[in-house]
């Protein structure tokens, strides 16, 4: 333990604390800008480069960076003097001095860390003019870099290696000279990154971003031509209000409807529709390896990995390619939701399949890279045209002037806008396996499930194990999110040490609601927390709450696919990996 004083008050903290934390503990907020913390979740970025958290110590020559500096006894720290103040705002003077000033057309504008720090710092005028970056950056599938607006502040470096264990971007070069990039300055798209966009969802400035799809969009719906239907992903409605300055956690799927057919699309229909629709296929999958494994077949392979999630999927092609026949074929929800518009709805509108224009409003960055893969395409017109962020849609509904906070709920079309409360919990960490539960429960065992909260699945735990009864026979079901959980779960499959049946993994940490796409959580995790509350609400608020039992998926097989891993489901809705 030590004791000392910031600001005249005493503080009391153990040792290895740092000064930040310990003025954080009485309620002084030091400013910071390359630091970043979320609790839980394995992230911590505190590499003292951008000197924005000095404060003065007594005793002490330098200044000294508050997140890097570690409380000892004694100490009188001061946080707030002339000199600090003077010296935060040089600093930033400095970090601007070189940074292109383009503040009316950045993507990151009014949400930018660094013109909020300059703001707060009262910056009207920059004593320095620096020499401008060489660095331009790159496009690819899902992410623009534009590496002359990086501040060197690594915080994508310690999404990418730490919490993802990716290991796409590090710091090359030296001085003036350093980039964050991938190896030898090489594209994104040639990388193994796998378009989670962690980096961008830490990112403070707009040297990272998503691919902008909303003028796309646009063009579409103005298009006579077309018929433009527009599917949304679980996790968006728990999110989106935040953009219009809501409470994190305002469920707004009513509204987000409302604006969606403002907008013009003429079908708004729900991914969640189609998340059923993955756990009908997926179940079966799970269902029929744990029957041929308890009648002995040597051959089938467990544990069964979800397959839903397109960064994940990018992640074993690229790290673990001998293990690509372990996942489950079925194709993500996105993906089985553009399959069966342009085959199943299209006859319905007796219209061709090209067209439709399917277009995907989701959490996240890498499903604009899965709706570009071959395999997800018909003679070349792709299953999902265009897939767009949470921020994106709240883009456009800005764009359109739409008072989104007063706009009246309304309700998903039908027939691909049913669902239930099992498809809602895809958005969080945990919920696609409980969803898988809740129904292979009930096709194993013959039974009805009475209970339907699998209260041991949930949680924001990294790596989490249950244990879960099938009438007599025990399931061991294990839940990953965040690529680095992830490995080490893969690890010990390919040592042969894993002890699952099945396995849930989600590349983004807290699942979909943790996506590259959603609205900016600026470091702060209980923002992801009321997310996966409010998710967890609107499951216990549905009617229905197992997939099996949504009508429209019960009359998709009657009249469509005929059963689960038939031939045409088969042909629609399951893939296959790529090493
Ligand atoms: Fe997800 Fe999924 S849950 S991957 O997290 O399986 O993005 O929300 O749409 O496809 O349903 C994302 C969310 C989403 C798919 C579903
Ligand atoms: Fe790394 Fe994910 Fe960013 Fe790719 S998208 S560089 S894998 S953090």
């Amino acid at each position: 333990i030590v004791k000392l004083t910031i600001d005249d008050k005493p503080v009391v903290v153990e040792r290895g604390t740092t000064l930040l934390e310990a003025a954080k503990s009485i309620g002084i907020n030091i400013p910071t800008l390359c630091y970043m913390k979320l609790e839980d979740l394995n992230f911590e970025n505190k590499p003292g480069g951008c000197r924005v958290c000095v404060v003065e110590v007594e005793g002490r020559r330098n200044l000294a960076p508050a997140c890097k500096t570690e409380c000892s006894e004694g100490m009188v720290v001061h946080s707030h003097t002339v000199r600090v103040i003077n010296a935060r705002r040089t600093v930033m003077e400095l970090i601007l001095s070189d940074h292109p000033a383009e503040c009316l057309t950045c993507a990151k504008s009014g949400n930018c860390d660094l013109q909020s720090m300059a703001q707060k710092l009262g910056i009207r005028e920059l004593h320095y003019k620096g020499e401008q970056s060489r660095y331009k950056g790159d496009k690819s599938p899902a992410i623009i870099r534009e590496m002359d607006k990086c501040i060197m502040c690594r915080r994508c470096e310690t999404a990418c290696n730490d919490v993802q264990t990716v290991g796409v971007l590090s710091a090359i070069n030296r001085g003036f000279e350093s980039v964050v990039a991938p190896a030898f300055e090489m594209d994104l798209d040639k990388s193994s990154c796998t378009y989670c966009g962690q980096c961008v969802a830490v990112c403070p400035t707009a040297a990272l971003t998503e691919r902008d799809s909303t003028w796309k969009v646009v063009e579409a719906i103005v298009n006579p031509q077309k018929t433009v239907i527009v599917q949304t992903a679980p996790a968006v409605r728990a999110a989106l209000g935040e953009a219009f300055g809501m409470e994190p956690g305002t469920l707004v799927t009513g509204k987000m409807v409302a604006a969606l057919k403002k907008l013009g699309f003429d079908y708004v229909f729900d991914t969640d529709f189609a998340a059923d629709l993955t756990i009908m296929e997926e179940g079966a999958e799970i269902l029929d390896r744990l029957s041929r494994h308890l009648n002995g077949d040597k051959e089938v392979k467990l544990p069964i990995l979800t397959s839903c999630c397109p960064g994940w999927v990018k992640f074993f092609e690229h790290h673990f390619p001998e293990m690509i026949d372990i996942p489950s074929t079925a194709k993500s929800p996105q993906q089985m939701f553009g399959a069966i518009a342009k085959s199943y709805f299209a006859q319905q509108l007796k219209k061709k399949r090209e067209d439709l224009v399917v277009v995907s409003v989701m959490p996240c960055l890498a499903k604009k890279y899965e709706c570009t893969r071959e395999e997800f395409q018909v003679n070349g017109d792709p299953d999902v045209n265009l897939s767009i962020s949470t921020r994106e849609l709240a883009n456009l509904i800005r764009n359109a002037n739409l008072d989104f906070g007063k706009l009246t709920d309304e309700d998903f079309d039908n027939p691909l806008g049913e669902s239930t409360g099992a498809s809602v919990i895809f958005g969080t960490t945990g919920g696609v396996i409980e969803a898988a539960v809740r129904s292979a429960y009930e096709m194993f065992t013959e039974k009805k499930l009475e209970k339907v909260d699998f209260m041991e699945l949930r949680g924001m735990d990294g790596i989490r194990k249950a244990s879960v009864d099938f009438d007599g026979l025990p399931i061991n079901i294990g839940i990953a999110h965040g690529l680095g959980n992830a490995r080490k779960l893969l690890e010990d499959i390919k040592a042969g040490k894993s002890e699952f049946h099945a396995i849930e993994i989600m590349a983004c940490p807290g699942g979909c609601i943790g996506g590259g796409g959603q609205p900016y959580h600026h470091g702060d995790v209980e923002i992801l927390k009321k997310r996966q509350k409010a998710i967890y609400a609107e499951d216990a608020g549905k009617p229905i709450r197992k997939s099996h039992e949504n009508p429209y998926i019960q009359k998709l097989y009657k009249e469509f696919l005929g059963k689960p891993l038939s031939d045409k489901s088969h042909e629609l809705l399951h893939t296959h990996y790529f090493d």
